[in-house]
């Protein structure tokens, strides 16, 4: 009989990578084989310490603005996408570069693109300074976009010409926070062109419904995932709206304040769309330190997306 109290660990699934980060891994990866080290990437590829530190032990070089990059080395643009003044400065500088922005951001872009052409003003759902918000808005020109960051936001924006309205989103959104902002703006702007489908992407969406059937049965969660990483701090607010206000967010296994999970019999993890499933599992090894551990899966559904890498790395 073992003296440690027992622990029943909840798993989410899916949790952890999504097929945009995969992707953004494989391609600093790649790029690193083909071109040799040092190959530069402007920002954080995902937002994750430990998948940065591990991509910077191989060669490459994280920098914040594209100025910071020798003339002569490839760079690679982050997941969350760039304005276009990024690659357009790369290409006066003739410098190489390889675009690692999901797919599924790309398509936000180019919604935004479309809606502009039809002469809408474009309201842009997101949080303001996070890099996929830059990056979206910097699609258009300067004064094409609104940000609404809030159901007051919503409530109280004048635009000059309501009839002429579209929106798109950010990807990493709450799905609750911005079905209610998408109410407000259709009762207050009747005639908003709403598309078939919202902009929060496939992976963002199992992950909070994931975290919802898991904070069911457990009294606390831990999220995998970094502070700045928009999805991660979702499931966080997911989990704690579902009723399990012991939801907390950790970079890594020595960051559990282990105090908040005194009795404690039912724990939930799960991680967001950036944080290797390594993490995961040294949490669980720490957990077995204590604890006399069972692991339980909760699955919501299996993903199967994958996306192409960028047609200079394709094989
Ligand atoms: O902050 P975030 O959730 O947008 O990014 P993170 O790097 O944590 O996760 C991947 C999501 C991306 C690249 C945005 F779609
Ligand atoms: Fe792409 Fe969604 Fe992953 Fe962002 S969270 S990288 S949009 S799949």
């Amino acid at each position: 009989m073992s003296d440690k109290a027992s622990l029943q660990i909840i798993l989410a699934n899916p949790r952890g990578f999504c097929a945009g980060v995969d992707r953004a891994i494989e391609i600093v990866e790649k790029a690193l084989e083909k071109y040799g080290a040092p190959v530069y990437v402007r920002h954080e590829i995902v937002h994750n310490k430990f998948v940065v530190n591990r991509l910077r032990d191989m060669g490459a070089v994280f920098v914040d603005e594209l100025d910071a990059v020798p003339d002569g080395v490839p760079v690679i643009f982050s997941a969350h996408g760039v304005p276009k003044s990024v690659p357009e400065a790369a290409e006066t500088r003739k410098l190489e570069y390889l675009d690692a922005t999901c797919p599924l951001v790309s398509k936000v872009h180019r919604g935004a693109e479309r809606h502009h052409a039809d002469g809408k003003h474009i309201l842009l759902i997101g949080h303001a300074g996070h890099p996929e918000v830059v990056g979206t808005m910097g699609q258009l020109p300067p004064g094409s976009m609104t940000l609404i960051e809030t159901e007051e936001d919503a409530e109280t924006i004048e635009i000059a010409e309501p009839e002429n309205l579209a929106f798109v989103t950010q990807t990493t959104l709450s799905l609750d926070d911005t079905a209610k902002m998408i109410e407000i703006l259709q009762r207050r702007f009747p005639s908003i062109s709403v598309p078939k489908k919202e902009d929060i992407c496939y992976a963002t969406t199992n992950r909070q419904h994931a975290v919802k059937l898991i904070a069911k049965k457990a009294e606390a969660i831990l999220v995998l995932g970094a502070p700045n990483s928009s999805n991660s701090n979702r499931l966080v607010e997911v989990a704690k709206r579902e009723g399990c206000t012991r939801s907390v967010l950790v970079e890594r296994a020595k960051d559990i304040d282990w105090s908040q999970l005194e009795g404690v019999s039912n724990l939930g993890i799960t991680a967001g769309a950036s944080a290797p499933e390594i993490l995961v599992e040294e949490v669980i090894e720490a957990c077995r330190q204590r604890f006399d551990v069972s692991v339980e899966t909760i699955t919501l559904t299996d993903e199967n997306v994958t996306f192409k890498l960028p047609k200079q790395l394709a094989s």
